[in-house]
């Protein structure tokens, strides 16, 4: 088994465990017994857990023991998550009716409690990073400001906001996709995860400025490919995505770019820390190779 299966094997257990034991110490079962299993089915309902894993890749990338706060503010990212996805689902966005192979939340519990699922997803965010008292405050700050600033307009509500727009049948180029779509609504929340790591580890700026284009490479690809998976099984979808623009051969030549970009700030990392290993990150990236 490669690092990255076993690394995922490892923390994915522990990462739905952290979210689970989190939702009962913020849980609303003390005076709202409704909403409580609602949360639960969005939150705990099988999702990969891609950012808190590249979080703890960091820490780990460094030789770093992970404690259970560390892991606790590397799932404050899987909340916004998952709420975005309860919101994209909703009809007046994707209007989608399943979700990881299950009901949507809206579909499930309808439009309305869809609303106030992600909302109270969203805010608890921010609550569970109020949990982790064993962090140091300068670091959990940094965390929480980058958090809030990529999850919100200048990340991904503002993505969304011109996601919107495509579905409105806008003329559109590839720079304004990667620029005014990808970048803030996919790949700035990864890049925050990177960021997180950098910021546990009070890493340097200049570090964590390497983390955080390593974040905004990965998911750039990790959005191309997502778009390219859709285009194999629907190439009529009315949404342009990127294959729809430049077709799938260029759309494959921009990803290999990202990742190659991606391996760079890794190679730099290494030129400067003795102590990182770039093997679980690298591994990463293969992913979507
Ligand atoms: C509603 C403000 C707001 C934002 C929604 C995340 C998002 C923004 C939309 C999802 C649309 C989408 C399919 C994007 C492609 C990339 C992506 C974020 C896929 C889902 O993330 P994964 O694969 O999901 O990490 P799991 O299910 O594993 O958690």
């Amino acid at each position: 088994m490669n690092k990255f299966s076993q690394f995922s094997q490892e923390w994915q257990p522990k990462i739905n465990q952290k979210l689970a034991d989190d939702l009962v110490l913020i849980s609303p079962s003390r005076n709202n017994t409704e909403m409580q299993p609602m949360l639960a089915y969005a939150l705990l309902n099988g999702g990969k857990r891609l950012r808190p894993l590249l979080t703890l890749a960091v820490l780990q990338s460094f030789q770093a023991k992970i404690s259970p706060d560390d892991l606790r503010v590397a799932t404050m990212v899987e909340w916004v998550h998952s709420y975005s996805l309860v919101h994209d689902d909703l009809p007046a966005m994707d209007n989608d009716q399943y979700r990881r192979g299950q009901l949507s939340v809206h579909a499930k519990f309808g439009h309305a409690n869809g609303i106030l699922v992600g909302d109270a997803l969203l805010t608890a965010a921010f609550q569970v990073g109020t949990l982790a008292s064993s962090i140091n405050p300068k670091r959990l700050l940094k965390v929480i400001n980058s958090l809030a600033l990529r999850a919100g307009v200048t990340g991904m509500v503002g993505g969304q906001f011109y996601d919107m727009q495509n579905h409105q049948g806008q003329a559109i180029t590839k720079e304004w996709l990667l620029d005014k779509v990808y970048q803030p609504k996919t790949a700035a929340l990864i890049s925050h995860a990177l960021l997180a790591g950098g910021y546990l580890l009070d890493l340097p700026a200049a570090d964590c400025d390497l983390l955080r284009q390593y974040g905004e490479n990965f998911g750039l690809a990790f959005q191309i490919q997502d778009d390219l998976d859709d285009y194999q099984q629907d190439a009529d979808e009315e949404i342009a995505s990127l294959p729809h623009l430049i077709g799938v051969a260029a759309t494959q030549s921009v990803k290999a770019n990202l990742l190659s970009d991606a391996r760079f700030c890794l190679r730099k990392l290494a030129q400067s820390h003795l102590n990182f290993n770039a093997e679980l990150l690298d591994q990463f990236l293969q992913q979507l190779e």
